[in-house]
């Protein structure tokens, strides 16, 4: 018996957290492989997430910050990514682990393993959408628990099922999860969503708390997004964004940084740029404007904001 490790991407979304709290219940649950699984996340407990966990009397887990070498003899960590697999978005020192499986809704980055794998990575709105699925495959019921936690992030990943991102899979899936808890699951989407302390957030917050770093070409782009229902407040924090932004771009050693200050009920994002962008700016078409260029219809980061730059790249 081994135990496993299952953890989402740095600076974990609330998907992030899900997917793995909840894939962990359901593989300890069928005792699968006969391994102990232990859910971690690799930064700070988004504030939806720790509500939510709290709701239904879940443990949060633990703060994982690297995987060391195994000891002489001893068998390497095994880990499973989910909602992730690229190396820039996983945990330090991932090569002294071996990758036990993947759950992931992302392109495939550049990822390499030794061995055989389970790898699960399906086009869907969320890597929760993908986990609910599980517990058919293994012939498993959700608990309401259960339920909740993954229709909390389908809704979140998807922005109340809005973003390109949504598929049918969670049009069909949401409805019948918000039966399941007597919820409307748009309704209980925006009300996780405003359960984020989002009118106290600062401009560093604002830029970290949801960035994604992106080979592109031989440089390092850092792509963030800030989902707001109103951007009036971050509007009139250009300046201090811009600063927080060319921080973060130095402490991360990147070359550039893109952030997008999505608006979910006008449905786009206030584009900005900092550092060495032209790339990131060929690719969505606008240029680097001072307070930052509206891109109406844009709220998926993946489909609308790293494809088209990582496209402009090749
Ligand atoms: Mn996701």
């Amino acid at each position: 018996m081994s135990t496993v490790y299952v953890f989402g991407h740095k600076n974990p979304d609330n998907d992030a957290i899900m997917s793995a709290v909840v894939l962990t219940q359901l593989l300890n649950q069928v005792k699968f492989e006969g391994n102990e699984y232990v859910a971690r996340r690799l930064g700070p407990l988004p504030a939806e997430s720790a509500k939510l966990l709290a709701e239904t009397g879940t443990p949060e887990p633990e703060l994982l910050e690297s995987i060391e070498p195994a000891a002489d003899g001893a068998e390497p960590q095994k880990v499973i990514l989910c909602d992730h697999n690229e190396s820039a978005q996983t945990v330090d020192g991932i090569h002294n682990a071996t990758v036990f499986g993947v759950v992931d809704h992302h392109r495939i980055g550049d990822f390499e393993t030794a061995a055989p794998l389970y790898y699960i990575c399906l086009p869907w709105g969320s890597s929760c959408t993908i986990v609910r699925r599980l517990f058919d495959l293994l012939g498993q019921t959700p608990t309401k628990e259960q339920t909740k936690l993954l229709l909390s992030a389908m809704m979140t990943d998807t922005l109340m099922l809005k973003s390109p991102t949504t598929t049918n899979v969670e049009r069909e899936l949401a409805p019948k999860m918000g039966e399941e808890l007597g919820v409307d699951p748009i309704k209980f989407g925006m009300d996780v969503f405003l359960s984020r302390p989002s009118g106290s957030f600062t401009p560093e917050q604002m830029v970290g708390n949801d960035i994604k770093q992106f080979e592109v070409g031989d440089k390092k782009l850092l792509i963030g997004q800030y989902e707001t229902v109103d951007k009036t407040r971050a509007l009139g924090m250009i300046p201090e964004i811009r600063e927080a932004m060319r921080a973060y771009q130095a402490e991360k050693g990147a070359d550039g940084i893109v952030l997008c200050l999505t608006d979910i009920m006008e449905e786009g994002s206030q584009v900005l740029f900092e550092g060495e962008t032209e790339v990131a700016q060929k690719g969505l078409g606008i240029a680097n404007e001072a307070g930052g260029v509206w891109m109406p219809g844009v709220l998926s980061r993946k489909k609308q904001v790293a494809a088209p730059i990582l496209a402009a790249a090749e």
